[in-house]
């Protein structure tokens, strides 16, 4: 299947074969797509260069979202890569002691450390890579669904992907007269380093097996198959929207009793 071909996309967030951001990465190629890479910094260079050859060898950028001189860099480095015609932020970062306990706990300086990289980074992307992103193009974030309902310990990460959900819908708005769509999907929860930080992650993955309507948790390539949907012509009309790959779950109103 070639739905991407001639089509393509950056890839932000990929840390290492587990990540979100290398399903999506792996469908996107297979669906024929070519692919740049950043990565956050020296610590995970090797692993994403790795991956990137695996993945059709194209540019891997290092771009860490919180410094504006690296984001600077970005466009140019793209420069000879060309138009994006997809973009995928799948960035997010909150002290580790914030993701248990209580939110009344959390400290200023946390919660704008948790609101800049997991929320306004995909504003700064978007401001930093603005003309570099082709008319028509797809933008697309990851998001959980702590952002419109409680889960108890994702805490500050709910509030930030909160304001990231109502980025997508701004964003939407102020690209769609370029034909630039915007998008969020929703994946359940997935054991990569990140959700590991969240406490009672093992927990939450036993409930969703348990519950959800697919009985079953999704995988990096579930979300990836999104992606590659997100960034076809087939949602040449999808924008503004949060799209859930979660099997389901978010539409429980109550846990099945247990058999
Ligand atoms: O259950 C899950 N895993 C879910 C994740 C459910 C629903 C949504 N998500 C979201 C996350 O919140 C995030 O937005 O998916 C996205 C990707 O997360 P992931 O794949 O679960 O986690 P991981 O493999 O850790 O990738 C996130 C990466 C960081 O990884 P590490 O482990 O090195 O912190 O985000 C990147 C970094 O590579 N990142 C940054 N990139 C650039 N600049 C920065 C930064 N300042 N900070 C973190």
């Amino acid at each position: 299947m070639s739905l991407l071909k001639g089509k393509r996309a950056l890839i932000t967030g990929v840390a290492n074969r587990w990540s979100i951001a290398t399903g999506i990465a792996r469908q996107m190629h297979e669906h024929g797509a070519a692919l740049a890479f950043t990565y956050q910094g020296e610590r995970v260079k090797d692993e994403v260069e790795k991956l990137a050859a695996e993945l059709g060898g194209g540019p891997v950028i290092e771009c860490d979202v919180a410094s504006e001189d690296s984001l600077a860099r970005l466009a140019p480095a793209l420069a000879q890569f060309g138009k994006l015609d997809a973009l995928v932020h799948s960035i997010a970062f909150a002290n580790k002691d914030d993701l248990a306990g209580k939110t009344h706990g959390t400290s200023r300086g946390s919660f704008g450390l948790a609101l800049d990289i997991s929320a306004y980074s995909l504003i700064a992307l978007v401001q930093a890579l603005h003309d570099q992103l082709a008319d028509g193009s797809s933008i697309m974030a990851l998001t959980y669904l702590g952002a419109t309902a409680i889960v108890p310990n994702y805490n500050v990460m709910g509030i930030a992907k909160a304001a990231l959900e109502a980025s997508v819908r701004y964003l939407a708005f102020d690209l769609g007269d370029r034909g630039i769509r915007v998008n969020a999907i929703s994946a359940g929860p997935i054991k990569t380093a990140s959700a590991r930080q969240v406490a009672g992650l093992s927990k939450m993955l036993d409930v969703v097996a348990a519950t959800a309507p697919l009985r079953r948790n999704v995988t990096p390539d579930d979300i990836g198959k999104m992606a590659v949907f997100l960034a076809s012509d087939l949602s040449a009309a999808v924008t503004a929207d949060v799209h859930f790959v979660d099997g389901g779950f978010h539409a429980m109103g109550m846990y099945p009793p247990p058999q």
